[in-house]
């Protein structure tokens, strides 16, 4: 059985409005290839953001049985594509979807080139699939995945709960040839790590809880120090959605990275209420190589967190950057511009940045995501449609005006591009770096 796993391309590929951009891992495909490493007969990787132009030579020359493919909302009408393309190559290989947008809005991968559509972690059902596909017996139903039959879609029905520690590591060696490419702003080559999965939060514009329930799960420390003696890569990205909230379990890993001798620069997400209960812990990991925190600022007033419920006051935001540069953390922080914004709104926006001396501020408009209530309630306000009525999820990349906005589209563009101007100065510095690290890619923000 061949496998050929796809992660989608855009014309664009960023974190958010003001960075240098970032192409990371394809950590979701590595983790299913580990999930049917002894099924498989072959798998292959195409990263289509590094190879945009490859997708029909490899359907032709590695001639798949099973087309996977992972993506966010951003990418759905990019995986239709791909799905159709590949059927008319193909028309025996089955095409199986998965990933946020399918876990929390299937009906967008209802179409008849799709064959299945896997919601939620995809690791155990991927494998069931395949393993049915080797035994030739795909008409059994499986849990987690829609299946398309002849008398219209199937859902296999909800899955157990999740063993993550039965998870096996991601099969990084997927894509061995591609790994000296993948970045995140000036941290060039960098690996993603998961050692928790959900949050514990309740953020209103945030799908993450929604995605698992609003169960947080933890991996045992000896497993992730394991794959990390494995990562060859210098940087490396957490991507659990917030590690710093158990701090005992963060005290553990950080000491057995420092007895393992495991040297890395570490980028990772924390919320500043974390920070700020565990600075000893923050501290500790600074010594065995944090070097850049994200954190999810997102408004500037009080109002604007209370209706996020993002659990926060002004006062410790500013305290917790405070106490973070003081750790010696570059900060990455993300602000989610309102549509409703106005002028003055922007103003104050630049003037807290600049007042709380953030090194590296990067922006998000506000976007109703799949899963949200913000989504369900907002539905009826969205601008951006496709012809066939579905929404226009190509500008779901939170980078897009997808609702009216209080300042007429133009004029907030307009002050929304000024944002960036203003803080431009703080990535000139890794722009040489940055941009050697992208010439073999065409990247346009
Ligand atoms: C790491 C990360 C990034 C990194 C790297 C991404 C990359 N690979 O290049 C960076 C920082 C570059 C990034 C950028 C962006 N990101 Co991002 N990112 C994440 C993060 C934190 C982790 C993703 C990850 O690797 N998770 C670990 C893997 C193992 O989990 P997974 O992807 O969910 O996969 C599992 C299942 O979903 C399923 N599955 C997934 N795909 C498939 C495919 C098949 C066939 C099957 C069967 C199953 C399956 O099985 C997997 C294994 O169990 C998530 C949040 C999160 N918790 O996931 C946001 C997240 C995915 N990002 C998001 C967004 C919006 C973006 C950006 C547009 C901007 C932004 N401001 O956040 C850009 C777009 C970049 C791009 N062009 O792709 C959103 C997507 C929301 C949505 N509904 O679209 C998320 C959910 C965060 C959020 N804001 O809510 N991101
Ligand atoms: S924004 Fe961060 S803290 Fe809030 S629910 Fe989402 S992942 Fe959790």
């Amino acid at each position: 059985m061949r496998i050929l796993f796809i992660y989608p391309n855009l014309s664009h590929e960023l974190i958010g409005y003001g960075d240098l951009g970032a192409i990371a891992e394809p950590l979701a495909l590595e983790y299913l290839a580990a999930s049917c490493v002894d099924l498989a007969t072959e798998m292959e990787l195409l990263d289509l953001r590094l190879h945009p132009n490859e997708l029909n030579n490899r359907l032709t020359i590695f001639n798949p049985d099973v087309i996977a493919i992972t993506g966010y909302s951003m990418h759905v009408m990019r995986i239709q594509e791909i799905a159709q393309l590949s059927r008319q190559r193909l028309p025996s290989s089955k095409v199986v979807v998965g990933g946020h947008h399918a876990t929390l809005l299937a009906e967008d991968f209802k179409i008849p080139e799709i064959d299945f559509i896997v919601v939620g972690e995809g690791t155990a059902p991927f494998a069931k699939l395949i393993k049915l596909f080797s035994d030739e017996s795909e008409n059994s139903s499986v849990p987690g995945v829609w299946k398309n039959t002849h008398s219209g879609w199937e859902f296999g029905g909800d899955q157990s709960e999740l063993q993550l520690d039965q998870v096996a590591p991601p099969l990084r060696s997927l894509c061995i040839d591609d790994r000296s490419h993948y970045f995140i702003d000036w941290m060039k080559p960098i690996a993603l790590m998961r050692t928790t999965v959900g949050c514990p939060y309740r953020c209103t514009f945030c799908s993450l809880w929604k995605m698992m329930d609003g169960y947080y799960y933890k991996r045992e420390v000896d497993a992730v120090i394991t794959e990390l003696k494995e990562i060859k890569e210098p940087y490396v990205f957490l991507v659990d959605d917030e590690p710093f909230v158990n701090s005992k379990r963060m005290d553990v890993l950080a000491d057995s990275i420092r007895e393992s001798g495991i040297q890395k620069e570490y980028f990772s997400y924390c919320r500043i209420d974390t920070l700020l209960r565990n600075k000893s812990t923050l501290k500790k990991w600074v010594d065995i190589g944090l070097r850049r925190v994200f954190l999810g600022i997102e408004g500037i007033t009080e109002d604007e967190i209370e209706n996020y419920n993002k659990g926060l006051s002004i006062a410790q935001i500013e305290e917790g950057l405070k106490a973070a540069r003081e750790l010696g953390l570059k900060i990455f922080a993300s602000f989610i511009v309102n549509p409703n914004y106005s002028k003055a709104d922007f103003t104050r926006l630049s003037r807290f940045i600049e007042r709380n001396r953030i090194d590296y501020p990067s922006f998000t408009i506000l976007t109703p995501l799949p899963g949200t209530d913000d989504f369900i309630q907002q539905y009826d306000q969205i601008t951006a449609w496709q012809s066939n009525h579905r929404p226009d999820w190509s500008k779901w990349d939170l980078q897009h005006l997808v609702v009216p906005s209080n300042l007429s589209p133009r004029e907030f563009e307009k002050e929304y591009k000024n944002l960036r101007r203003n803080f431009r100065g703080a990535y000139e510095i890794h722009q040489r770096k940055a941009i050697a690290a992208r010439d073999d890619l065409t990247l346009t923000i």
